[in-house]
C-alpha cells in the first residue's frame, strides 16, 4: 500500500436538488471522483453544502445519499481524515455524520497550518461586508431555540418547507454566481484582504460562491473551489502545491 500524501478539497454538491434524479447522476459522479482518490488521499475537506438541506432529528434524518454516504464511510475506515465544514443549506448538522463517519464539524472559519504554509478554509457564507438579511437569517438558523422549535414540526412538513425555501434561495441567490465580479466586489476577496492585514495565511480556500477561480492576493493564494453542479471542480494539496482540478469522468 502506498502512502497517502495528498489534501482534497471540494464543496458545494447541492446533493438533493434541483430533483431526485439529477441529484443521482451528480452522486455518482461524486463518488466515482472520491474512488479515485481514495488512495491517495491523506485528508479530504467538504467545505460546505454536500446537501441542497439537511436537518438531523433526534431520531432520524433526510432519506438518499446512500452512495456518498457509503463511500465516504470507506475512506475514513482506510485512514482518510475527513472534515466536513457546514454551509449554508447544510447547516442543521449534528452528530450523525461524526458517527455513522468518523468526520469532524466545522461551524466556522478554520486556520491551520498543513505542510509548513497557512491555510484559512471557510465556506464563506456571511463574511465580508453585504448580505444583511442573510446574516441576519443566519442567526435565527442558527439559534438553538429556533432549532428546536423547528424540530417539533413533522419532517414531512419540515422538509418539504425546506426545500422550498432552499430552492427559492438558489433562484434569488443564482443569477450572479457566473462571473467574476471584480476584486472590489467579491464579498470573499475583501474579506480575505481584511484578513491578510492582521495575520498571514497562504491559501485562503472558500466554498459558496459557485464559481472556480484561483488567483493571487497580496502574496497569499485566493481559491473559490467552484461547485459540483456546473463545474465539478475540487482543489488537491500535494505537499507543495495547490492546484484547483475539474474532475473529468
Ligand atoms: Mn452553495
Amino acid at each position: 500500500m502506498t502512502p497517502k500524501t495528498k489534501i482534497y478539497f471540494a464543496s458545494d454538491f447541492h446533493l438533493g436538488a434541483p430533483d431526485y434524479n439529477s441529484s443521482l447522476v451528480r452522486e455518482k459522479k461524486i463518488v466515482r471522483w472520491l474512488d479515485e482518490i481514495k488512495g491517495d488521499a491523506k485528508e479530504l475537506y467538504l467545505i460546505g453544502d454536500i446537501f441542497d438541506f439537511w436537518f438531523e432529528y433526534k431520531h432520524t434524518v433526510p432519506k438518499g445519499y446512500t452512495r456518498l454516504l457509503g463511500k465516504l464511510a470507506e475512506l475514513s475506515d482506510n485512514g482518510t481524515r475527513i472534515s466536513v465544514f457546514t454551509g449554508n443549506h447544510d447547516l442543521w448538522m449534528k452528530d450523525y455524520l461524526v458517527k455513522e463517519l468518523n468526520v469532524k464539524i466545522y461551524r466556522h472559519a478554520e486556520t491551520r497550518e498543513i505542510d509548513g504554509k497557512i491555510f484559512y478554509i471557510a465556506h464563506g457564507d456571511g463574511l465580508g461586508p453585504g448580505d444583511k438579511g442573510y446574516k441576519m437569517m443566519k442567526r435565527v438558523f442558527t439559534n438553538p431555540l429556533s432549532q428546536w422549535l423547528y424540530s417539533r414540526v413533522h419532517p414531512n412538513a419540515g422538509i418539504s418547507m425546506a426545500n422550498y425555501f432552499s430552492r427559492k434561495s438558489r433562484a434569488h441567490t443564482g443569477k450572479n454566481d457566473a462571473k467574476f465580479l471584480g476584486e472590489e466586489n467579491e464579498w470573499l476577496i475583501i474579506h480575505s484582504k481584511e484578513i491578510l492585514k492582521k495575520e498571514k495565511i497562504d491559501y485562503f480556500i472558500y466554498g459558496h460562491r459557485h464559481y472556480p477561480l484561483a488567483l493571487p492576493l497580496n502574496g497569499a493564494t485566493y481559491i473559490n473551489l467552484g461547485d459540483w453542479i456546473n463545474y465539478f471542480t475540487y482543489a488537491v494539496w500535494d505537499g507543495e502545491r495547490l492546484e484547483l482540478k475539474e474532475y473529468i469522468g
